[in-house]
């Protein structure tokens, strides 16, 4: 019964850091693998070796997972349900190729570490294959692959009715990068009885009837959607990302039924008064699956995709482009083309049409 379960018993282990970040702070705590192939943990000068491949036989003690990461420590809980704090260790052998070394979801391979006291402590030597992931591509001297989360089913990208208002130009770069990632997608718009909600399901038509995406209308605070929401999640594991405020945190504690995640209405801790969550986190979801919670993104820069490949993503143009005049048209200025013919005559969503341009132009950059 213990195998690759949270516990959410165990989140008293799991100490909450006094990192209480903001979305950039988060970024400078991420270990960056550098163009040499090393790791550098911008906090302390240290530097982890990668190795390609697996770990020699009879290295490893324990496997498990990683659930959380605060500061340079990394959660680990083993198969046999114990957390570890872990460091990585000199040298990691990594069987991906993702320029993040280590992300949460993460399978590893971990030695133990006795220290002497009762905590259980531990190196991790080795990072398995990842199934699935959300990347997205870092900013400024970041630039580079950052895996947000890994091993996960399905994304629900959470975005809220008001208070932030929903960006649909931000929803369709997660499409990317969930289908890049190889993650189902689910849209949940929270906080919906600030809004008429027939006017946002009529605004979001292209996402659940072209598309067939489903879109989850919820309020946590008047307890609208939860139990739709807990149905659709149940027995996956999926990840929550989305702008912060709109309700991430709020959403996992009301599927979980407990205050597992402080959220943005305890007061003291930051700068702004809000508690934002600093990094990403796994939940244990009642009835089988995780929920992992994760830092609000502003942007999402789609990683690690040519400018040329951008149509393919855009399923509502599927029935379009093989229309086109030039096998090699890029819906932007060739004559003939049958998307932008499309999006004239509105059987294209036009907004979607602008998203496609500011994707293939961030991508140009
Ligand atoms: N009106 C309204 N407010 C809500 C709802 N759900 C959450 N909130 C509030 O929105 C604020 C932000 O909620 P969080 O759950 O912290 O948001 P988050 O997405 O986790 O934010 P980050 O951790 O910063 O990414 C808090 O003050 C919540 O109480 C809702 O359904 N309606
Ligand atoms: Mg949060
Ligand atoms: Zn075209």
């Amino acid at each position: 019964m213990k195998k690759k379960r949270v516990e959410s018993g165990k989140k008293a282990k799991i100490k909450q850091r006094k990192s209480y970040s903001t979305e950039e702070t988060w970024l400078e705590e991420m270990d960056v693998r550098s163009a040499t192939g090393r790791v550098q943990s911008k906090k302390e000068e240290t530097r982890t070796m990668i190795k390609a491949g697996q770990a020699p036989e009879g290295m490893i003690d324990a496997t498990g997972h990683v659930m959380a990461v605060g500061g340079r420590t990394w959660y680990v809980q083993t198969d046999s349900g114990e957390v570890y704090e872990c460091l990585p260790a000199g040298t990691v052998y990594a069987v991906h190729e993702d320029s993040s070394l280590l992300a949460v979801g993460d399978h590893v391979g971990i030695v133990h570490v006795d220290d002497g006291t009762d905590i259980h402590k531990g190196s991790i030597i080795e990072v398995g294959k990842r199934t699935s992931q959300l990347s997205r591509k870092g900013i400024g001297k970041h630039a580079g692959e950052q895996v947000i989360i890994s091993n996960v089913d399905s994304i629900l990208i959470v975005m809220s009715a008001a208070d932030p208002f929903y960006n649909k130009r931000l929803l369709d770069r997660y499409l990317i990068a969930a289908e890049l990632g190889k993650l189902e997608p689910l849209i949940c718009i929270n906080k919906i009885e600030l809004m008429d909600k027939d006017l946002i399901a009529e605004d979001l038509a292209v996402y659940t009837d072209v598309l067939n995406i489903p879109v989850i209308f919820t309020s946590v605070a008047e307890g609208i959607g939860i139990t739709t929401l807990t149905d659709a999640l149940h027995g996956h594991s999926t990840v929550l990302s989305g702008p912060s405020g709109v309700g991430k945190s709020s959403l996992i504690n009301a599927i979980t039924g407990e205050e597992l995640q402080r959220t943005g209405e305890v007061s003291e801790r930051t700068w702004k008064g809000k508690h934002v969550t600093s990094s990403a986190r796994l939940f244990a979801m009642p009835g089988g699956g995780f929920l992992a919670d994760t830092p609000g993104l502003r942007e999402l820069g789609i990683w690690d995709m040519h400018p040329d490949d951008t149509a393919f993503y855009f399923h509502d143009f599927d029935a379009w482009y093989p229309k086109c005049k030039f096998t090699s048209c890029t819906h932007r200025h060739e004559p003939d083309c049958a998307v932008k013919k499309a999006v004239e005559e509105e059987l294209i969503d036009p907004e979607r049409y602008v998203s496609y341009l500011q994707i293939v132009e961030s991508l140009e950059e």
